[in-house]
């Protein structure tokens, strides 16, 4: 999902209620957005008091389009855009003591605490990108215990945000701060623009267009370009972890824009993948008793093998296949499987069923026995049918059991094939070719 709208904005903040936020965060290509209303930059128009200004257009440079942060972990990037350069706007009107109305810095507060709450507290961290503004600390750069102050007044701005929220709604715009309403509580009434205190953890590197592009930035997917793009990325300080509120706003509280966001620990490579054990073959070789097994004393018209009165203990020869049933006679049951036959299955690695039932919930190999916890009249062995070593280990399959008594009689067969689909010949039929097929057999090795 990382590189498709999360949250599509619902156009620019135009059909927007005053109060409402012009737009949820929405992440795009990596990069969070909150895009700010078009029409809540202020501009003054002449001179003299009170001042006659502008809401929003495209030749006001204070109006604010948006912002994006992009989490990547270990580092993190901001881009604006909006009309305003990243050096400011020079005052025309002889208003502004230094000249010139800069960006403030861009505030981030983890705290869960409204803004002067954590101000108040040295809680905030605070990007300083723009040099030229008045706040309380020289360098530019990533500072924490960060404390806020406001430098609207001197900048010919608004000193208050009720008063510049009902200047814009005065001209028919839309103040809004970007995620945030206007009169959300988090700002409450003051116009805290810039670093007042804070102690400086780091430096930032301005991206350059091509860089942040190859970031993936795109403020044309939200038609929210300005005449101004620029952007920044900083190494993740410490704090920077959970939900947060990060915002901007000019020199002059002439617009401003606020991001609800979440940045995450960067995520910890998974350990290495144990290596495999390497694939042994298991080795076996045929026994004797397997080699020479006990023949049946006849086979009866249903196809079982018939072992009459043999003695308990030893080898019997049924023929490879996918599987044989077991049926005792005359009283006999079996106790124990002692042996399983080498060189015929796939892996040489048998199951058992005891009706529908799988025994041990294993599979067993040659050289293991298998004895039944009562004994029983009837059981099934059932292996690959496809044994890619058949044709290696021309093995005859062969069986070794064991009875209560000294001998027994018991019989054996093929498992009856499943039922195939209607277009092949009827089961029965099929099954009387398949006897008939197993009787030729026989009839040729005799
Ligand atoms: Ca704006
Ligand atoms: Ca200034
Ligand atoms: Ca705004």
């Amino acid at each position: 999902m990382r590189n498709r709208i999360i949250q599509v904005c619902a156009g620019i903040a135009l059909a927007v209620a005053a109060v409402e936020p012009s737009c949820a965060a929405t992440l795009y290509n990596g990069w969070n957005y909150v895009i700010d209303s078009q029409t809540d930059g202020t501009q003054r128009t002449g001179p003299g008091s009170p001042a006659p200004f502008q809401v929003g257009g495209s030749d006001n440079p204070f109006e604010m389009y948006g912002m994006a942060i992009r989490d990547d972990g270990d580092r993190v990037s901001v881009a604006f855009t909006g009309n305003m350069p990243l050096g400011g706007v020079n005052d025309p009107w002889g208003t502004v003591p230094d000249g010139n109305t800069a960006w403030g810095d861009l505030f981030f507060n983890f705290t869960g605490e409204d803004f002067a709450t954590a101000s108040a507290r040295g809680d905030l961290a605070a990007i300083r990108f723009a040099g030229n503004n008045g706040a309380g600390v020289n360098q530019l750069g990533v500072y924490t215990n960060v404390t806020a102050r406001s430098v609207s007044v001197q900048n010919d701005g608004w000193s208050s945000v009720s008063r510049y929220s009902n200047g814009v709604q005065s001209r028919g715009g839309n103040p809004s701060m970007g995620d945030l309403a206007m009169n959300d509580s988090y700002f409450g009434d003051q116009t805290l623009n810039v670093i007042n205190s804070g102690q400086r953890i780091g430096d930032i590197d301005f991206l350059s267009g091509l860089e942040l592009s190859n970031l993936g930035l795109d403020f044309n997917n939200f038609n929210a370009s300005g005449r101004e793009t620029f952007g920044f990325s900083f190494e993740k300080p410490d704090g920077f972890i959970g939900s947060y509120i990060a915002h901007i706003i000019a020199e002059c509280f002439n617009d401003g824009i606020a991001a609800r966001g979440l940045m995450t620990l960067p995520p910890v490579p998974p350990p290495p993948p144990e290596p495999e054990p390497p694939s042994i073959p298991f080795e076996c070789e045929p026994t004797n008793g397997q080699l020479n097994p006990v023949l049946p004393t006849y086979v009866d018209a249903e196809g079982w093998r018939v072992f009459e009165n043999v003695p308990g203990g030893l080898w019997y020869d049924p023929d490879a296949h996918m599987g044989f049933e077991f049926q005792a006679r005359g009283g006999t049951s079996f106790t124990e499987i002692e042996d399983f036959p080498c060189g015929i299955s796939a892996n040489d690695e048998f199951e058992v069923f005891v009706g529908a039932k799988r025994y041990g919930n294993k599979t067993y190999r040659p050289g293991e026995s298998l004895t039944f916890p009562y004994p029983v009249q009837y059981f099934t062995i059932q292996f690959p049918y496809n044994h890619p070593r058949r044709g290696e280990y021309p093995n005859p399959f062969a069986i070794k059991l064991d009875f209560p008594a000294e001998r027994g009689t018991f019989s054996y067969r093929l498992i009856p094939p499943v039922p195939e689909p209607p277009d092949v010949p009827e089961p029965s039929l099929k099954w009387g070719l398949l006897l008939l097929g197993v009787l030729v057999i026989i009839a040729r090795k005799r």
